[in-house]
């Protein structure tokens, strides 16, 4: 069972890289508190209002690049390199959109941000549109995190009242409108394009891409959207330069990242650590696997992300090429920790039945082949599980994978092959013995 990280065990990490999730304690998220930690100062100090002489929308966007800042959400696409798909030039309105629509089982780093320190995703977002030339942005915010929601919005208030968002901000000629969107829980609307349809007042289904949002976004208008924790890192960038966010982490893979560590560990929360940092180091960090029994596996990106087994998760470092090298994705930084008493094919099993239940039904894979995944665990899981079950699973995972509108389809199927692949044995154990090879199981 995850249990929620109290305000104690936020950002748990930030003795090691203070520099962007800094000083946090749980009560100092309003705007004053965020001023004295420099908030502010990158919007500042690319419109030039602090005697310096400003900067460039084009000068913002090659920072981000050098940065090497990538998508926080899962999909780790290089956020400079998105900026510079808005078109500059367009006649018509362009948006910026947040996505906030955390829910990826493990993950739960962007609403403490939003929580704790919702300025700073207000701050990046102000660049962003600058960057690009937007001047209207949302926040589509999680339908189940009520808190959250009015703490952005108050974060919201505080902002426009002091004259960071709205018509000219600081007296600059610069204009950006944001808006908090509270969404209505369907883990489908985290997908972005299902995200703009709900944002638009429609049912929440993924669109066919391309085309993607950059060129038909938000009302078909050119759009960009990132992650709120892709947000929460540009002020920092900007304020510090590129070259210094690249060289906290690694090549390829700039600055810090949360993870959000759930699972079999004596310290669950979130942990901001560098980019390049070894599994081993976070595992430390979080205390070690609870009860001192032995690590047997970790989801290291989310549970659409395949699974890892232990021997191979501890030579990884934390990062977006190391863990694709070792099979999986680092997705959106959600690390479920399994020791040696978890079930795999109980596991599994409750994975299947997430996306079966959270499937948008627009394809037919998707729609069937996540119930026939769920079925066909499940029959093992209790005992009626047939050899030939197991190469069937991987068969409809095959016919899954890269056939659908979305990457729903792909993250119900990914997982059960990474199982199947590392834990065979076990799901053949269950089939002929019928029963679990580890009785501790709770
Ligand atoms: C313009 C092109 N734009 C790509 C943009 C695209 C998107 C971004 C990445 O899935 C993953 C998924 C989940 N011209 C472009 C372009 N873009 N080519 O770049 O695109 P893509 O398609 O690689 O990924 P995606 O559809 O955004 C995201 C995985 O993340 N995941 C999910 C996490 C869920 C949460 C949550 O609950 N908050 O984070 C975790 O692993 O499975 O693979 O913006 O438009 N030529
Ligand atoms: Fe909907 Fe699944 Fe198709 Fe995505 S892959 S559009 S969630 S049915």
């Amino acid at each position: 069972k995850f249990q929620s990280t109290g305000q104690e065990t936020v950002f748990h990490g930030r003795h090691i890289s203070p520099q962007i999730y800094a000083d946090l304690n749980g009560s100092n998220w309003g705007l004053q508190d965020y001023q004295a930690r420099g908030g502010y100062q990158a919007l500042r100090k690319i419109l030039g209002l602090d005697g310096g002489e400003g900067m460039t929308p084009e000068q913002v966007i090659a920072d981000v690049k050098l940065s090497a800042l990538r998508g926080r959400g899962g999909a780790g696409f290089p956020t400079g390199l998105k900026w510079s798909f808005m078109p500059r030039a367009f006649p018509g309105q362009k948006y910026l959109v947040c996505n906030s629509d955390e829910g990826e089982p493990g993950t739960c780093k962007d609403r403490e941000i939003l929580m704790y320190n919702p300025h700073i995703v207000i701050e990046g977002m102000a660049i962003a549109a600058y960057a690009m030339g937007i001047s209207v942005g949302y926040n589509y915010i999680h339908g189940e995190i009520f808190e959250v929601y009015k703490r952005f919005e108050a974060a919201l208030e505080e902002a426009r009242a002091a004259g960071f968002l709205g018509n000219n901000i600081m007296g600059s000629n610069f204009s950006f409108q944001l808006h908090g969107h509270h969404g209505f829980g369907a883990y489908i609307c985290g997908e972005e394009t299902a995200l703009l349809e709900s944002l638009e007042g429609k049912k929440g289904q993924p669109r066919f891409k391309p085309p993607f949002p950059a060129s038909f976004g938000l009302y078909g208008k050119p759009t960009t959207i990132n992650n709120t924790e892709t947000f929460a890192a540009v002020p920092w960038i900007i304020r510090n330069g590129g070259q210094a966010f690249l060289d906290v982490g690694k090549p390829n893979n700039g600055g810090t990242k949360l993870y959000s560590v759930s699972g079999d560990v004596e310290r669950p929360g979130n942990y901001e650590i560098p980019m390049g940092t070894p599994f081993s180091t976070l595992l430390e960090l979080c205390g070690g696997v609870r009860g001192g029994k032995k690590l047997k596996a970790v989801i290291p990106g989310g549970s659409s992300s395949p699974v890892l087994p232990a021997h191979i998760m501890m030579d990884c470092t934390m990062d977006y090429d190391s863990i694709a090298k070792a099979g999986s994705m680092l997705g959106s930084g959600a690390l479920i920790v399994m020791d040696e008493t978890r079930c795999m094919v109980k596991s599994l099993q409750r994975l299947s039945y997430f996306y079966m239940h959270e499937s948008c039904g627009q394809c037919t894979p998707c729609r069937e082949g996540t119930g026939w995944l769920w079925r066909m665990v499940d029959r093992i899981e209790t005992g009626h599980g047939r050899v030939e079950d197991i190469d069937l699973l991987n068969s409809v995972a095959d016919n899954i994978q890269g056939r659908t509108i979305c990457a729903l389809g792909d993250a119900a199927a990914m997982p059960v092959r990474a199982f199947i692949k590392h834990y065979r044995d076990e799901f053949l154990h269950h089939i002929e013995h019928k029963t679990c090879t580890v009785p501790t199981y709770v």
